[in-house]
Parts: C-alpha cells; structure tokens; sequence
C-alpha cells in the first residue's frame, strides 16, 4: 500500500473511532450468534469493552507503521490469553469481520479495501495462530528467578528484602540483578497472569511489594557526581505500567542526573507543557502494551511539530517492553535515541 494510501485509512478510522468502536461493541453484546453467547458467557462485560478498544488501537498501528506484523503479533498474545480461559478462538475471526462490516458503514468504501485485507491476512494465518497460542508456554530455567517471583506474588517483603541485601551492595551490582532476576520474575509474573493461573490483584500485589522493597535499596545505594543533565521521564499515555519509570527515576538520579519524572496517566497537552517549563536536555517516553506503540508515536509527532519546545535542545528518546522485537525503534519513531537497558543512558 501507497504512503498516501495509508494514511488515508488511518486518518479515516481516527475521524470515525467513536462510532466505529460504539457499533462494534453493539454488535458483539447484542449477537444471537451462539459462538457470541457462549464468549460472552467466558468473558466479562467490561473485558468486551477492552478488547475492542485494544482491537482498534492495534488497528490503527498496523496503519499507522504500515506493518500487519503489529497486528498479527498482538493477535497471537490476545489467542494465548483467551485459549487459557477456554474461549473458542473463532471468536476473534467474527470479530474481525464485524470490524470490516462496521467501518464499511460509516467510512468510505474505498477506504475500507485495505481494512478487508488485513481481516483477509488475520483469516489466513488464524489456525497457524491459533496453534501456536495453544503450545507456546514461557518457560523460565531461571530458579533464582521463579523463587523470587512466587514470594512477590504472596507479598512476601522479608524474603525479597534478604534477596537484595544478599546480592547488591551498589549500582552496578543493582543493574546486573535488575536486568536478570527482577526482569525475569516480572515477565514470570505476567506469564501467570496471561495463563489464568493467578488474578490481576496478585500482579498488583506482585508490583507493590517489589515496589516497596527496590525503591528503598535504590534510595540507599551511593550516589555518583552530579553531570549536569535533565531527564524528564514519563510513561505513554493511557498506560499504568509505571513501576519502570519509578525505578529508572531513582537509577538516574543515583547516577548524577537531575530528574523529573511525570509518572503515568499525563495527558499529551500536559506533557508538552511540562517540557517546556523544565526545560530538559532529554525525555524519554516508557511504553510496555503494544497498544500503546500508537501513543507514542502520535506524541513524538507532536512534541516535534511545535515549535515553542523546538529548537529547544532537546533529545527525545523510547524505552519499555512496547519496543521490544521492533526492528530499530528509534528510526521508525522518529526519536534521537532508544534504551533497552537503564545503562545504556
Ligand atoms: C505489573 C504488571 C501490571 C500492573 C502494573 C502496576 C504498575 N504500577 O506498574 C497492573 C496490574 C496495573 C497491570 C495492568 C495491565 N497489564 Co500488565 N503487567 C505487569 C507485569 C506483570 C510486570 C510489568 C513490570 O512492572 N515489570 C517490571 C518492570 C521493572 O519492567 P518492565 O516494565 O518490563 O520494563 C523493562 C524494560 O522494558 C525497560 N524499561 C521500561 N521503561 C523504561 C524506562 C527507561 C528510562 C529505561 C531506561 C528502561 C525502561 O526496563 C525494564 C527492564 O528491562 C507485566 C509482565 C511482563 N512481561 O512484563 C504485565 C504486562 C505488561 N501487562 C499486560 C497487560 C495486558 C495488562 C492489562 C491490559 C491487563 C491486566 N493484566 O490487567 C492492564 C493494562 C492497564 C493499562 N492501561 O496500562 C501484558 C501486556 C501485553 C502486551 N504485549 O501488550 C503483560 C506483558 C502481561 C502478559 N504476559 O500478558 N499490569
């Protein structure tokens, strides 16, 4: 598909989100299809809602990047969550050509051709899908790293406490269990989650308890010299995945950076304003839903338009989970630099 063509599409399903995701969501809750009944039955009402405003994010990236992969790749994430709870994974099909049926009604129909495509391609590659969600299982040889997260899911502080007074005793020690147990424990977690095997109140218990504990060894590790630079650090739009960010705030200050960090849920005009009254050297957005990849870029394309922050002498850079398997982030964001460790600062 043509640059141009694209970004039709996907300036046609921004202008026309409202209605498309509302008839969409009334389609599915008022379906006699027995397939829809029987999901319904499997899925909560609310969670309907989710995935149908994920389903059109994700929409909307694959548009945006003009990358299917996107798509297919949050496709099989979505089948490996729902194949857990036991949903028939058809469902997604009808859901996908709902979508189709829906945008044919309030877009053009020109513009719905690509639309028919890509629910064409999802429609190939579903049992190849489908397979694959239902043997792919994360497995974690890591012990150290299984034990540490099967205490943070009972919120067991002292056992993670001794962990770190055990094994870090300055930044560089903190770095090396951070990218190894911590991450790994964290993913473990998640894993749980997606399996069905533990409730999202473990995973906030999960992240508090781990929360409660980093945050005051971080606190108690030597601090560098100051290096005279500002990092202005925030989390995407829309997303609650902030604990990141918290530790990165800390790493950074301890490493001489003077910091500002804007945590979660800050809108796009706030943010910019913020840039510009701090006035950083760097901002860096952390992403970890795919879903989000959308807010991002549309943020970045914004901060770099406006012409009150720029020529600020500001560098702009992306860091989180979100990013993870993209080919060179930092050029198909268009942003100056993209961090998959806290040392690569
Ligand atoms: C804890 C957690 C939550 C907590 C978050 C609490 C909080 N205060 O942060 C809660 C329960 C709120 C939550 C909610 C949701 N979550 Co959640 N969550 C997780 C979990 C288990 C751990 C995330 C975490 O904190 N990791 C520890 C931190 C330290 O690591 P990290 O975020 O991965 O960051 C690493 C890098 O990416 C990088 N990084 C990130 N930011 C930055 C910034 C800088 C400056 C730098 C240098 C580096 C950096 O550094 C870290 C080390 O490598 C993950 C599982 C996983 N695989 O990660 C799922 C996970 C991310 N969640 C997921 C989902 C789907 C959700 C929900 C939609 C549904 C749900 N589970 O309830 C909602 C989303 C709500 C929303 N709008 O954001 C999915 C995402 C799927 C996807 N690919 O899009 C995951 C992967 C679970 C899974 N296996 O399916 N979640």
């Amino acid at each position: 598909m043509k640059i141009n063509e694209r970004k039709k599409v996907y300036e046609a399903l921004q202008r026309h989100s409202f209605e498309i995701t509302l008839d969409l969501e009334e389609q599915i809750r008022n379906s006699t299809l027995p397939i829809v009944i029987d999901t319904l039955q499997i899925i909560h009402e609310n969670e309907i809602h989710y995935i149908i405003k994920y389903h059109f994010k994700m929409i909307l990236v694959a548009f945006y990047f003009q990358k299917a992969s996107f798509f297919l790749e949050y496709q099989l994430w979505l089948y490996r969550v729902y194949f857990f709870k036991k949903v028939d994974l058809d469902f997604f099909i009808l859901l996908n050509r709902l979508f189709e049926e829906v945008c044919k009604k309030h877009m053009l129909k020109l513009d719905c051709i690509e639309i028919e495509s890509l629910a064409n391609e999802l429609e190939d590659k579903h049992e190849d899908l489908k397979k694959e969600a239902s043997y792919k299982r994360y497995i974690l040889d890591d012990v150290e790293a299984v034990d540490f997260a099967k205490n943070l899911i009972i919120g067991n502080s002292p056992y993670i406490t001794e962990y770190f007074t055990n094994n870090v005793s300055n930044i560089k020690e903190f770095l090396e269990t951070y990218n190894t147990t911590i991450s790994n424990a964290m993913k473990y977690v998640g894993f749980r989650w997606e399996s069905n095997e533990i409730s999202v109140a473990k995973e906030h218990i999960a992240t508090n308890t781990l929360e409660a504990v980093i945050l005051n060894i971080i606190e108690n590790l030597e601090e560098n010299k100051s290096k005279d630079k500002h990092i202005f650090l925030t989390v995407a739009p829309h997303e609650y995945h902030g604990l990141a960010i918290k530790i990165a705030a800390l790493v950074y200050r301890k490493l001489g950076y003077k910091v500002t960090s804007l945590g979660t849920s800050m809108p796009t005009k706030e943010i910019k304003k913020a840039i510009m009254e701090f006035r950083p050297d760097y901002v860096i957005f952390s992403a970890t839903l795919k879903a989000s990849l959308i807010d991002v870029a549309l943020i970045v394309e914004e901060i770099r338009k406006d012409k009150k922050i720029f020529p600020q002498n500001l560098e702009i850079g992306i860091a989180g989970a979100a990013f993870e398997n993209i080919v060179n982030p930092s050029k198909l964001f268009k942003t100056d630099f993209y961090l998959s460790k806290l040392e690569e600062i």
